[in-house]
């Protein structure tokens, strides 16, 4: 794997319903992530933070809250992390809400597409994020990143890797949904996107599921992970807008982790949703950065 990261904070809340994301960054950084991955033995090179507009927190308008922020947003996003792939780095995005999946993940589509390689992406979610402006229950946008991609939404999001869509079926599996609006789910079938939900956890386990979703990878696959926090199971991880219970367990996110960390393939890496204004004691952030440790390949086998 690379051993050249870089972490770029991209603290805003815009996207959300709670206000409280935009801290995510900074508490990521108090819980040690620089340091947790320095002891791994790689190359950090904490970027900073972005700076872009300010939470209005205004209603939303024709389907969609806070739309010119989410789209400023998401281009300073898309820009920062093309740079660093461009550079040769794996870029950590320190999220933020998950609006900014449709920067991120554009600016990797892009940068995949220019060198000839696979996308895969690997999306660890409660939530599909994939309404649009006409069936979204609520005009938050961090309920709308994976629609943009496969270019359902506004243009400038939909247009963002310079290809529409951004993405096909093939290049997605979706982990631990749990929380599907109505229409939202009649979309996804339409897209073909490969969803394990909880129920498909529940029946085959965490192992059967992960093989699936990584099988196949070969030497060309940039795999992407994009770690929306409220995967998580809301006993261990409180400190996000919109937890739903019945995710992964510790133990069940451990194994996770440390199946992408054996492939050895990911280069590149979004962590979002960590709300501290809803956390306690920066439990969550904790959390976030022992399971990041372990996607790094943290080795924790005792036996040989
Ligand atoms: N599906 C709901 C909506 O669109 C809630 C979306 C919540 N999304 C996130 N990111 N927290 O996954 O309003
Ligand atoms: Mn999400
Ligand atoms: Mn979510
Ligand atoms: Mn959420």
């Amino acid at each position: 794997m690379n051993n050249k990261i870089s972490l770029i904070g991209v603290p805003t809340d815009v996207g959300a319903g709670h206000r409280g994301s935009s801290m995510g960054p900074e508490a990521l950084r108090v819980a040690g992530i620089t340091q947790m991955l320095e002891g791994m033995g790689l190359e950090v090179h904490d970027m900073g933070n972005l700076h872009g507009p300010a939470n209005p927190f205004t209603a939303p308008k024709d389907g969609y809250r806070h739309l010119n922020e989410v789209i400023q947003w998401n281009q300073l996003a898309h820009d920062a992390i093309y740079a660093e792939l461009k550079r040769g780095h794996l870029p950590i995005m320190l999220g933020g809400d998950h609006c900014l999946g449709a920067g991120s993940i554009s600016a990797v589509a892009r940068y995949c597409r220019e060198q000839g390689k696979e996308l895969r992406i690997i999306w660890l979610d409660a939530h599909t994020d994939f309404n649009t402006a006409e069936i979204t229950p609520s005009g938050n946008m961090h309920g709308m990143p994976v629609a943009c991609l496969f270019g359902h939404g506004p243009k400038e999001l939909v247009e963002m890797s310079g290809q529409v869509p951004a993405l096909a079926a093939k290049n997605i599996y979706q982990i631990g949904i749990r929380s599907v609006d109505e229409g939202e789910k009649q979309f996804i079938h339409q897209a073909g996107i490969n969803v394990f939900d909880m129920r498909y956890i529940d029946e085959v386990g965490m192992r059967q599921t992960m093989e699936k979703a990584l099988a196949g990878l070969n030497d060309n696959v940039h795999l992407h992970v994009s770690f929306d926090v409220d995967f998580l199971d809301p006993e261990i991880a409180p400190g996000v807008g919109t937890t739903v219970r019945g995710g992964p367990n510790y133990r069940e996110a451990q194994l996770c982790m440390e199946m992408i960390a054996d492939t050895g393939r990911m280069a590149s890496l979004d962590i979002v949703e960590l709300n501290p204004a809803l956390d306690v004691r920066n439990l969550t952030a904790n959390i976030a950065v022992e399971l990041v440790e372990s996607l790094f390949g943290k080795n924790t086998l005792v036996r040989p």
